[in-house]
């Protein structure tokens, strides 16, 4: 039996991101009480990582795991999002969790089920949601972290949440990632930040899961593109991106991406592994949770929202293919300068990922209002700088705008962004005609310009859908001529009647 009231925090679930966790936090000298359903998987872990500096803690049952943890306690879990989570707070509470322990989720649940769980326990522990990004190397090295919860119960947590988190350089804001087993990063500004009361951390790690889903098909439609149109193989693109990764778009995503390109078949190693999966995407619903709240709060996240239905879209691998046997498109050579078409390509995927991202901060706008937050997206900004899977120089650029102007009404009307599409739209119009007229499906690309293009017209083509409401439903207009709020219904069978005005 563990040393009782002698570990700093306790970690419940010990899949990979939960071992990893556990890891981190050891390797930053705290003690770490860990249990696991299965306490196969305990024991395991226990004997395979014997010298941690802090110390690791296996414990068979529920009430040695607690009795293990300095009060108040701190536990974390890492079970499987969904039911599970209410299965082991309840099992916790029945085993002795008490009333100013914290009990923190760090799985990705639904920000709703954090708001819901943190009343429904109240009155027997302090719920806590914490989103975590950065997979299992950002788990076991710095991930990017997204606490939400109570302000009281945060001081506590503060302090292992800033040690075990992702550090960026002070100076430049890029990520500082030296560290290996026993040896963490010293120094360096921690990727982690209080977002704000209940489920206001996951509900931030759900928006950056929606960006996610966007930059990657940002980054696939670019592939795409160059692909069909140059016919180069894998390898080039590789090198392509990888180019691109010096530049404004450096990021985690495309660095990967030149890595993936580059790999070779382990089957066929004259191929490229890519060109020999399946291209039929799968999803766990971040995106799509987005997405839905996006379409609940009436914010136009398009990009987010077309990236999950490429993925949708995808999916129909074998309609696909049926269809592609039926349904013509144009036949068409691309016979342009090869290296205009690269750095328009460049542009086209710089551009669109600035219009994902405002997409992105103006549904979380939308969100702290609807749900009485106070969020700070510098912050939010700055702590995705580092360990999670959307870190990129161009976060540091986000970071300065809302450090400029903390309330921003949109990212594109920040001097800096708004010179950026200034500058390099040409080309990112070009590339969206291009793939029209090539026939080359580049979803992303076409509702980034359109949002721009949207967001950017004082005029909009609403008068006549309101028109039409009014026409067949009578449900009333506004008029440029009058004060917001006074609706108009004009009788369409009686058009010589007088308008109907009504006030609200
Ligand atoms: P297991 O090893 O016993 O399956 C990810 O699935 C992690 O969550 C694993 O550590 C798993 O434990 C744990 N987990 C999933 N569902 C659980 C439940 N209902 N109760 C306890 N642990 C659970």
């Amino acid at each position: 039996m563990a040393e009782e009231n002698s570990a700093d925090v306790g970690l419940i679930g010990l899949a990979v991101m939960g071992q990893n966790l556990a890891l981190n936090m050891a390797d930053h000298g705290f003690k770490v009480s860990v249990y696991n359903r299965t306490s196969k998987v305990t024991k395991d872990f226990i004997d395979a990582n014997p010298n941690t500096p802090g110390g690791l803690v296996g414990c068979e049952n529920l009430s040695d795991f607690l009795a293990a943890v300095k009060t108040p306690r701190k536990i974390v879990m890492l079970v499987k999002a969904g039911p599970a989570v209410d299965m082991v707070a309840k099992q916790l509470i029945e085993a002795g969790l008490e009333k100013e322990d914290i009990l923190v989720d760090c799985g990705n649940s639904q920000w709703t089920d954090t708001i819901r769980r943190e009343k429904e326990y109240s009155d027997r522990c302090r719920f806590f949601g914490s989103g975590v990004s950065g997979g299992e190397i950002g788990a076991r090295f710095g991930p990017s972290l997204m606490p939400g919860g109570n302000g009281e119960a945060w001081k506590l947590l503060e302090p292992i949440w800033t040690a075990i988190a992702a550090k960026v350089d002070a100076e430049t804001g890029k990520p500082i990632e030296t560290a290996t087993p026993g040896h963490p990063v010293t120094g360096g500004v921690a990727c982690s930040a209080y977002i704000g009361e209940n489920g206001a951390g996951h509900y931030v790690k759900m928006i950056h899961n929606g960006i996610e889903y966007i930059d990657m098909q940002l980054i696939g439609e670019a592939y795409f593109l160059l692909r069909n149109l140059l016919q180069v193989t894998a390898e080039k693109l590789s090198q392509i991106f990888g180019r691109w990764n010096e530049g404004d778009l450096d990021s985690y995503l495309i660095e990967i991406t030149a890595d993936i390109l580059k790999q070779r078949d382990p089957e066929h190693p004259e191929a490229f592994l890519v060109d020999y999966i399946l291209d039929s995407a799968e999803q766990k619903g971040t995106g799509k949770w987005t997405s839905i709240n996006a379409l609940d709060l009436g914010i136009p996240t398009n990009s987010i929202a077309e990236a999950v239905f490429a993925r949708c879209l995808s999916a129909l691998k074998s309609e696909r293919e049926a269809a592609s046997r039926h349904l013509t498109g144009p036949v068409y050579r691309y016979d342009g300068d090869r290296n205009e078409l690269i750095k328009a390509v460049h542009d086209a995927l710089y551009c669109s990922k600035i219009c994902a991202y405002a997409q992105g901060f103006q549904l979380m706008r939308a969100a702290e209002a609807e749900y009485g937050w106070k969020l700070d997206f510098a912050s939010i900004a700055s702590i995705w700088r580092g360990g999670c899977i959307i870190r990129a120089r161009f976060l540091q650029k986000i970071t300065d705008a809302y450090t400029r102007d903390s309330r921003l009404v949109n990212l594109l009307l920040d001097p800096y962004f708004k010179e950026q599409i200034q500058n390099n739209q040409t080309r990112w119009r070009s590339v969206v005609a291009l793939a029209a007229q090539a026939g080359v499906a580049a979803p992303a690309f076409m509702s980034a310009l359109a949002y721009y293009d949207g967001y950017r017209s004082a005029q909009l083509p609403a008068n006549l859908l309101q028109a039409q409401r009014d026409y067949f439903g009578a449900h009333t207009y506004e008029r440029i001529d009058q004060p917001r709020g006074v609706h108009c219904h004009l009788d369409w069978s009686k058009p010589d009647r007088p308008q109907i005005k009504i006030a609200h």
